[in-house]
C-alpha cells in the first residue's frame, strides 16, 4: 500500500465511525424522548438504561477476518451490521417489546429480529436484537446506517455482563458444571422477570 492508499484506506475508515457514531446518536436522541415523555405522561419510564459503542478497528478486521471478507471500511460498510451497538435495558419484558413497537410505529426500518427471549440461546442469554436503519440526515445527503439494537430486562442485562466476564476471563471455554450452574442463574433471572411483571401488573390494576 502506497502513501496516498493508506491516506485514503484511513479517510474512509474515520468515515465508517463517524456514520456510524451519528447513527447511534440519532437513535439514542429518540430513546431518551420516549424514555423522558413517557416518565412525564404515563408515570412509568419503560428504559432503564442506555448504553452504546462503535465497534473498534481491530473487532472489525477480526470479524471480516473470520469471515474470509475484505478486510477494509467498504467491506465493513456492506458487510457489518454491528459496528454501532446500542443497548436498552427495561424493567420488565412488556417494556422491551413496547420499544420494539415504537421503533416500528416510527417507520423505522427493522432490517433483522432475534427474538432470544422467546427463544433463548442454549446457554441461557436472553435479548431482543434489532438490526435497524436509521437514517443520518448530513449536509448533502441522507444515510441509512445500521444499529444494531439489544433490548433487555435489567435482570437479563446483569446475566449478559456477568457472563461476558466470566467467558472472557476464561478465554471463552467454561467447564460443564459452570456452564449449567451460569444456565440456571439465566432460569433464575427468568423468574425474577415473572415475579416482577406480576406484582407489576397487580399494581397497575390497584391504581385503575
Ligand atoms: P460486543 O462486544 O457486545 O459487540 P456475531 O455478531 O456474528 O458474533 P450473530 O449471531 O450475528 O453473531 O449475533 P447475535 O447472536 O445477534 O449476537 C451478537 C451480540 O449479542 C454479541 O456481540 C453480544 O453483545 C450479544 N450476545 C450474543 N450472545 C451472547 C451470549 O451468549 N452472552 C452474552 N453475554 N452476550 C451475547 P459481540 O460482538 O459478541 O460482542
Amino acid at each position: 500500500m502506497d502513501r496516498d492508499d493508506a491516506l485514503a484506506f484511513l479517510r474512509q475508515l474515520r468515515d465508517l465511525l463517524m456514520v456510524h457514531k451519528f447513527g447511534v446518536d440519532e437513535l439514542m436522541t429518540k430513546l431518551r424522548i420516549w424514555s423522558e415523555e413517557f416518565d412525564h405522561a404515563h408515570e412509568h419510564d419503560p428504559i432503564e438504561h442506555i448504553s452504546s459503542r462503535i465497534k473498534r478497528p481491530e473487532a472489525i478486521a477480526a470479524k471480516l477476518a473470520r469471515r474470509g471478507l475484505p478486510v477494509d471500511p467498504v467491506s465493513a460498510r456492506e458487510h457489518l451490521t454491528d459496528i454501532a451497538g446500542v443497548r436498552v435495558a427495561c424493567k420488565f419484558i412488556s417494556d422491551v417489546y413496547l420499544i420494539r413497537d415504537l421503533i416500528r410505529q416510527h417507520q423505522i426500518e427493522i432490517v433483522q429480529t432475534k427474538d432470544y427471549i422467546a427463544a433463548p440461546k442454549p446457554n441461557g442469554y436472553r435479548s431482543l436484537h434489532l438490526i435497524i436503519n436509521v437514517p443520518v440526515h448530513l449536509s448533502d445527503r441522507t444515510e441509512l446506517v445500521a444499529v444494531e439494537l439489544q433490548l433487555r430486562t435489567i435482570a437479563m442485562d446483569f446475566w449478559a455482563a456477568v457472563e461476558h466476564e466470566l467467558l472472557y476471563k476464561s478465554g471463552g471455554q467454561v467447564p460443564e458444571t459452570f456452564a449449567a450452574k451460569l444456565k440456571a442463574a439465566a432460569e433464575a433471572a427468568a423468574r425474577l422477570d415473572a415475579q416482577m411483571t406480576s406484582l407489576h401488573e397487580r399494581s397497575e390494576r390497584a391504581s385503575g
